[in-house]
């Protein structure tokens, strides 16, 4: 019946359940939500774990020190776990020009001492995973930023933290989260790619990887899951961000499924027969024409809509005709080397090749393409 187990690993943010959804044309439309109240209604929903902000702890008790204490017992009490933990560098005004690139140096090194005191506390919780969003880290006019500047700066505050992390022993690693713009006007590492590009100039970029977001990539009119299909071949996919999005627009933070169905359908393939083994975490937005109880009802139409797509996905996979369907699509050859073993370079000169007739051979895409649609659409 679709019920999500921790042995699922669902995770969600606490600013996910906990949005009291203020936009930039409205108010909020819920009052604040406690952390230890959505730690005890996701357990009960049966998610595996919670993430957290430094700043979404004190959503409802300012006092710091005793806001984690309460935070720890209801993980206490639940079991849930904390997979991941990330910084808010980009809510305070502070931060209008970002965090660890701002072109304030006042402002870079309150941001470096505000991801280090959070690193301690992610650490301290068991953490594995700390997410590096720099949604202000951008601008609005070509002339603001000198981009190759910034970059230098990101990699300068990146490395240090990777440094210290070492020097501490801690057992995290960094997930950089793309995304093209808003809430700044052009965002730093605007893609998967680009962030991918960036990595490889870090000074330990093993402890480097992404943290893609559905609708982030969607935003950029990209495919989601060949991005994502990259982010694993590189070995850099440490954690994701699921949720749902209609193109190229505001960022819609949809409940996982409620935009592009299709593409979801064929992510949860990918992720589930990928050697993806990490959280599926759910960074989304109830709507903000939902009450305090309604947002439970999207928390958990998340985790079931994840369910059926594996299941939907699994009876793709283990249906004859598809199989079939693959083969005739010769989608298995590609798996196979372009030259045999002990072949050399010079070996493909020798290949007898009829042009037309390779040419002319069919792929039989639409059979394929059809077959998934009818598993999607439960008529098989
Ligand atoms: C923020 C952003 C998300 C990021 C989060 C991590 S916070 O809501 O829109 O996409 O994943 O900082
Ligand atoms: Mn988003
Ligand atoms: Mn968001
Ligand atoms: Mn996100």
């Amino acid at each position: 019946d679709y019920a999500p187990q921790p042995a699922d690993k669902f995770t969600f943010g606490l600013w996910t359940v906990g949005w009291p959804a203020a936009d930039p044309f409205g108010v909020a439309t819920r009052p604040p939500l406690d952390p230890v109240e959505s730690v005890h209604r996701l357990a009960e929903l049966g998610a595996y774990g919670v993430t957290f902000h430094d700043d979404d702890l004190l959503a409802t008790e300012p006092d710091r020190d005793r806001a984690i204490e309460r935070f720890r017992k209801a993980l206490a009490e639940t079991g849930l776990k904390v997979p991941m933990a990330t910084t808010n560098l980009f809510t305070h005004p502070v931060f209008k020009d970002g965090g660890l690139t701002s072109n304030d140096r006042d402002v870079r090194r309150y941001a470096l001492r505000k991801v280090r005191r959070n690193l301690d506390l992610a650490a301290e919780l068991g953490a594995e995973t700390y997410v590096v969003w720099g949604g202000r880290e951008g601008a609005e006019s070509d002339a603001a930023k000198d981009v190759r500047a910034a970059l230098d700066r990101y990699k300068e505050g990146l490395d240090l933290l990777a440094d210290y992390v070492v020097e501490k022993g801690y057992h995290l690693r960094f997930a950089l989260e793309p995304k093209p713009n808003e809430p700044r006007g052009d965002i730093l590492l605007p893609t998967i790619g680009h962030a991918l590009g960036f990595i490889s100039q870090l000074s330990r970029s093993e402890m480097f990887g992404l943290n893609p977001e559905v609708g982030h990539e969607q935003m950029a009119g990209l495919n989601f899951v060949h991005g994502i299909s990259q982010a694993l071949w590189q070995g850099k996919l440490f954690h994701i961000d699921l949720n749902g999005q209609h193109g190229p627009r505001y960022d819609q933070d949809l409940i996982f499924g409620h935009g592009d169905l299709k593409s979801a359908f064929f992510l949860v393939d990918l992720l589930e027969n990928g050697g993806y083994d990490g959280p599926r975490h759910f960074d989304y937005k109830p709507l903000r024409t939902e009450d305090t109880e309604d947002v439970w009802v999207s928390a958990a139409a998340n985790m079931r809509t994840y369910l059926i797509l594996k299941e939907k996905a699994a009876a793709f996979r283990a249906d004859p005709e598809v199989a079939e369907a693959l083969a005739a699509s010769r989608v298995p050859d590609l798996s196979t080397p372009t030259l045999a073993p002990g072949e050399t370079f010079d070996d493909v000169l020798n290949d007898e090749f009829d042009l037309d007739a390779a040419a002319a051979r069919g792929y039989h895409f639409t059979r394929l393409n059809q077959l998934a649609l009818e598993h999607l659409l439960g008529v098989r």
